[in-house]
C-alpha cells in the first residue's frame, strides 16, 4: 500500500509573458485556442506547489502563500485534480501547497506559472512520468498560457486542433539572446473582466475577430524570423503591435470594455518618448492596465530609472529570461 510521501511531488515553475498574445478559444473546455501564442518566461516570478495525494483527506486542500483557500480558485484546481486522477487512476484527495513569488505588485498573471507547477507537482505524486510535451498539455487544461511556461526562454504554444496537438514547444537555438523585460505596476487591483470572460466576449461579438486569426499568423511567423536573425527592432515593433491589435478586440467587442486605464497610455507614450530620443524599447500589455517594457541590456538602467522616478522604484520589476519546469 503506498502511503501519502511516496504519493508527494513539488516543482517550481516560472511564469511568461506573451509577445504574441493567445485571446480565444475554439474550445473553452480543452482550452484550444483559436491561434498559436509566442512568450518569453521570465527569471523572477514563479509557484513552487507541492502536491500530495492522501486517502486520509476527505477533500481536496489548497492553501496559497499559508492561506486556505475555499472559493473559485479551489474548485478551479479541485477540477485539474480531477482530470489528473481521471488520468492517471489513484483515487485519492489532494494536499495542494503553493507558494507564489509572483507579486501581484509586478503586474504579471500567476495562472500561467501556477497551473504549470500544479501540473507538474500533481502529474508526478499520481505516479505519471509525463514528458514536457505531454505535460504542456496538461497544463494548458487548466489555463492556456500554462502550457509555454513549461519551457524557459522564447516558446510557441502550436494551436494545433484538438488535445493531442495543442502544446509549446520552446524555440530552439535563438540568437535574440540580450532581451530584458522591465515590469510597470499601474494598477494591483483585480480586473474588472477577467481574461477568460473577456476572450469569450470577444470572439462572439467583435467582428474583428477573423481579422485577428488571419493576422496573428503573419505576426508569429515574422517574430519567429527577427528572433532567429537576432532583429531586435523587428521583434519589438511586432510585439508592440500584435498586443494593441489584441486590445482592439475589446474595443470593438459588445459590451466593449477596456484594459487600460489613464496611466497605462502615460507609461505606454513614454516608452514612445523614450524609443524617439534613441533609448530603444517597445511595450506589451496583457489582459490588465499594466505596461511591460521590451528592451536590451544597454538601456536597461536608462528606462528602468525613468520609470522609477515616474512610478517610483518599488513599481519597476526588472526581469531576464528564465528557466522551464524543475522538480525539486
Ligand atoms: C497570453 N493572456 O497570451 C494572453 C494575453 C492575457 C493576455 O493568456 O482562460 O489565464 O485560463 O486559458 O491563460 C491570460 O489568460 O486564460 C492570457 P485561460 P489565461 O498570455
Amino acid at each position: 500500500m503506498t502511503t501519502s510521501s511516496n504519493n508527494s511531488a513539488t516543482a517550481l515553475a516560472h511564469t511568461n509573458i506573451a509577445l504574441i498574445k493567445y485571446w480565444g478559444k475554439k474550445n473553452a473546455d480543452l482550452i484550444i485556442p483559436y491561434t498559436g501564442s509566442l512568450s518569453l518566461t521570465l527569471d523572477q516570478f514563479y509557484t513552487k506547489t507541492q502536491v500530495s495525494f492522501d486517502r486520509q483527506l476527505e477533500q481536496d486542500t489548497l492553501l496559497i502563500n499559508e492561506q486556505a483557500v475555499t472559493d473559485k480558485s479551489w474548485q478551479r484546481v479541485h477540477d485539474f485534480l480531477n482530470l489528473v486522477r481521471q488520468q492517471s487512476g489513484i483515487t485519492e484527495n489532494a494536499r495542494v501547497i503553493s507558494d507564489n513569488h509572483v507579486p501581484t505588485a509586478a503586474g504579471l498573471a500567476s495562472s500561467a506559472s501556477a497551473f504549470a507547477a500544479l501540473a507538474a507537482a500533481a502529474s508526478k505524486a499520481s505516479g505519471m512520468d509525463l514528458n514536457e510535451r505531454d505535460l504542456s498539455r496538461l497544463a494548458r487544461r487548466g489555463s492556456g498560457s500554462a502550457c509555454r511556461s513549461i519551457y524557459g526562454g522564447f516558446v510557441e504554444w502550436q494551436r494545433g486542433s484538438d488535445d493531442t496537438d495543442s502544446y509549446a514547444v520552446p524555440i530552439e537555438n535563438p540568437n535574440l539572446k540580450d532581451i530584458r523585460i522591465v515590469a510597470l505596476t499601474i494598477e494591483t487591483h483585480q480586473k474588472p473582466i477577467s481574461s477568460r470572460q473577456g476572450m469569450e466576449r470577444s470572439v462572439t461579438t467583435s467582428p474583428y475577430y477573423p481579422t485577428w486569426v488571419k493576422v496573428v499568423e503573419s505576426d508569429l511567423k515574422e517574430i519567429k524570423s527577427a528572433i532567429s536573425q537576432n532583429d531586435f527592432a523587428k521583434f519589438g515593433a511586432i510585439s508592440e503591435f500584435n498586443a494593441m491589435r489584441m486590445h482592439a478586440l475589446t474595443l470593438s467587442a459588445n459590451p466593449d470594455f477596456l484594459y487600460f486605464n489613464g496611466m497605462t497610455l502615460d507609461a505606454m507614450n513614454e516608452v514612445k518618448r523614450l524609443r524617439h530620443a534613441g533609448v530603444e524599447c517597445y511595450y506589451t500589455v496583457d489582459a490588465g492596465p499594466n505596461v511591460k517594457v521590451i528592451c536590451q541590456t544597454k538601456n536597461v538602467d536608462t528606462i528602468a530609472n525613468t520609470f522609477s522616478k515616474i512610478l517610483g522604484p518599488e513599481k519597476v520589476t526588472v526581469a531576464k529570461p528564465g528557466p522551464g519546469i524543475k522538480y525539486l
